[in-house]
C-alpha cells in the first residue's frame, strides 16, 4: 500500500504536467490535433487548466478551426442581460450562447486571432465578413475592441464603426452618446453612437419596418429593419 501512494504521488506532477500540456485552448488546438474532426460541441480551456468552458467548433468555414463567441439560430435565448452574464457568458454551445467577455479577451491575448461573422436571411442567402485582426482590453478598459483588415464575403463592413468602443450593456454604459444604446437598441455590444451591427438583440423572425433598431442586425447588408436568422462570430488565430 505504501509503496503505491509513493509511486502515485511521485506521477503526480508527471499526470499534472502533461494532462495540461494536452488541454486545447481553442477550437484551432483541437482541429490541429485531429483535423477530421467535424463541427460541434467541444470543451477548451481558455484561461487554463480550471476553466473548462464548452463552445461550438466551426471545422468547415474556410479550413475550420474557428472559436464561436457568439451565436444566433433560433430566439431560444434572451440575450437582453446584465453586464454580469457577458462577462461570464450563457446559453448553450449546442444552440444559441455568449461565450463570455473575459474567455474571449484572453482568447485574443493569448494569440493573434482573424474574425469571421456568418449570417444568413430567411430566404437562405449566406454572406460573411471576415478581419484579418481582433482583439480586446481587459475588463478594467471596458473590454475595448480591436477590429480591423476587413475582407469582404458579401456582408459589408458593420463592425468598423464599432472598432475603438466599450463594451455596453444596459447597466453597464460605455457608449458614445448621453443616452443608452444598450437599452434603446435592447442588446448588448460595442456600442458606438449607436451601432450597424446589433447581433445581441432581440430576435425577431426577418423584416418589420414598423420596429426598427432593435434586431439581429447588420446594416451593410439589410439595414436597419430586417432581423436575421442565423448569426455567429468566431476567431481564429492567424497562420
Ligand atoms: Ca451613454
Amino acid at each position: 500500500m505504501k509503496l503505491v501512494s509513493v509511486f502515485l504521488l511521485l506521477l503526480a506532477p508527471v499526470l499534472t504536467c502533461c494532462l495540461r500540456l494536452y488541454l486545447p485552448l481553442d477550437c484551432s488546438d483541437i482541429r490541429n490535433n485531429d483535423k477530421s474532426r467535424p463541427s460541434g460541441v467541444y470543451t477548451i480551456y481558455p484561461i487554463g487548466a480550471t476553466s473548462a468552458v464548452q463552445v461550438y467548433c466551426d471545422m468547415d468555414s474556410a479550413g475550420g478551426g474557428w472559436t464561436v463567441f457568439q451565436r444566433r439560430m433560433d430566439g431560444s435565448v434572451n440575450f437582453y442581460r446584465p453586464w454580469d452574464h457577458y462577462k461570464k457568458g450563457f446559453g448553450s454551445a449546442a444552440g444559441e450562447y455568449w461565450l463570455g467577455l473575459e474567455s474571449l479577451f484572453h482568447l485574443t491575448r493569448r494569440k493573434k486571432v482573424e474574425l469571421r461573422v456568418d449570417m444568413e436571411d430567411f430566404s437562405g442567402n449566406k454572406v460573411f465578413a471576415r478581419y484579418s485582426s481582433f482583439s480586446i482590453e481587459s475588463e478594467t478598459y471596458g473590454y475595448r475592441l480591436h477590429v480591423s483588415g476587413f475582407n469582404n464575403g458579401g456582408a459589408g463592413d458593420s463592425m468598423n464603426r464599432h472598432n475603438g468602443q466599450k463594451f455596453s450593456t444596459f447597466d453597464k454604459d460605455q457608449d458614445s452618446i448621453s443616452g443608452n444604446c444598450a437599452r434603446h437598441s435592447l442588446g448588448a455590444f460595442w456600442y458606438n453612437n449607436c451601432f450597424d451591427s446589433n447581433p445581441n438583440a432581440v430576435y425577431r423572425w426577418g423584416a418589420d419596418a414598423t420596429i426598427k433598431f432593435v434586431g439581429v442586425e447588420w446594416a451593410t447588408w439589410k439595414g436597419h429593419n430586417y432581423s436575421l436568422k442565423t448569426f455567429s462570430m468566431k476567431i481564429r488565430p492567424v497562420q
